[in-house]
């Protein structure tokens, strides 16, 4: 009589087998190169310290015709194309800034070519890491594919974070505003605005430096000199709104929200 027993080791080798299994993505290329990208509706610029990266992302007419990120409403036909680009650097690796307190394009540097488009029935192949109606590609600047559509899963698995709600799409609310509004700059904040706080409350920076302020709250504030007849900005959207200032000479800049005039904190530049 043979006695089947179900050990530690062979449940060990199981799981294995288990997570050695490829998530489903599509075979073919249904996304396609996007040409003439750099000539679409500008969405958004985000500079991205944790990578070095500069990534911009454009828009067709049919993607750009949904003003609102956290609508879930994208035509069929849409296509969305962040390309990511490595940021200029210093000796020490740091990001260079340019004028405006904003990454550089590493001339030396290739972008890779971040390509999702929505088409009636897509996404299926995905299976559990289905996104709505998109299928993901990249490619390299010389339109041969840098993520094939069979490697995509890992595009789809990771915008499941993105939610439905924004029809996995994750910063479309970063929209870049004609007219020169300074919101949504996708520059690498300074100090943040949280929950009625400027954070930090008390920053000190060299004289020169620039401070970018991104307000992460639900409302909108405003960044307002303290000194009598001072300087004030305009209204910094929720979610969105951004404003770079600069430190040309040290000195204290006291400063408070003129909607919520109890917001105050300080910035201090020193030689
Ligand atoms: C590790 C998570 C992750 C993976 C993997 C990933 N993305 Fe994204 N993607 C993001 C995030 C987050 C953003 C928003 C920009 C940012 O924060 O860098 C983004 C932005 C985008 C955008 C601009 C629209 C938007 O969502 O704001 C496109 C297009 C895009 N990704 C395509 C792709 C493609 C194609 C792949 C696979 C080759 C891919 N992504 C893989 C996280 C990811
Ligand atoms: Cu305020």
């Amino acid at each position: 009589m043979t006695v089947l027993r179900f050990t530690p080791a062979a449940a060990l080798l199981f799981l294995v087998a288990a997570q050695a299994q490829t998530p489903t993505a599509p075979t073919e290329d249904r996304v396609g190169f996007p040409e003439g990208y750099a000539g679409w509706n500008l969405l958004y610029v985000l500079d991205r310290p944790d990578n070095r990266q500069i990534r911009t992302v454009y828009a067709n007419e049919m993607a750009a015709s949904v003003t609102d990120g956290n609508q879930s409403n994208y035509p069929y036909g849409s296509v969305v194309v962040m390309e990511t680009w490595s940021a200029l650097r210093n000796a020490a690796g740091e990001p260079m800034l340019d004028a405006n307190g904003r990454f550089q394009k590493d001339p030396a540097a290739m972008p890779t070519i971040f390509t999702m488009r929505k088409g009636r029935g897509f996404g299926e192949a995905y299976g559990p890491n289905r996104t709505g109606e998109w299928e993901y590609v990249s490619y390299t600047a010389a339109k041969t594919l840098a993520t094939a559509p069979s490697g995509s899963f890992t595009c789809a698995n990771c915008h499941l974070q993105a939610g439905q709600g924004k029809d996995w799409v994750f910063r479309a609310a970063l929209r870049i505003r004609p007219g020169g509004d300074p919101i949504s700059t996708g520059a690498v904040p300074s100090a943040i605005i949280k929950n009625y706080t400027y954070i930090p409350g008390n920053l000190t920076v060299k004289a020169g430096a620039k401070v970018t302020f991104y307000n992460d709250d639900v409302v909108a504030h405003t960044i307002s000199d303290d000194a009598p007849e001072g300087w004030t900005s305009q209204q910094m959207r929720a979610g969105t709104g951004t404003m770079t200032l600069s430190f040309p000479t040290p000195g204290e800049f006291n400063y408070h929200c003129s909607i919520h005039p109890n917001m105050k904190a300080k910035i201090t530049a020193i030689p």
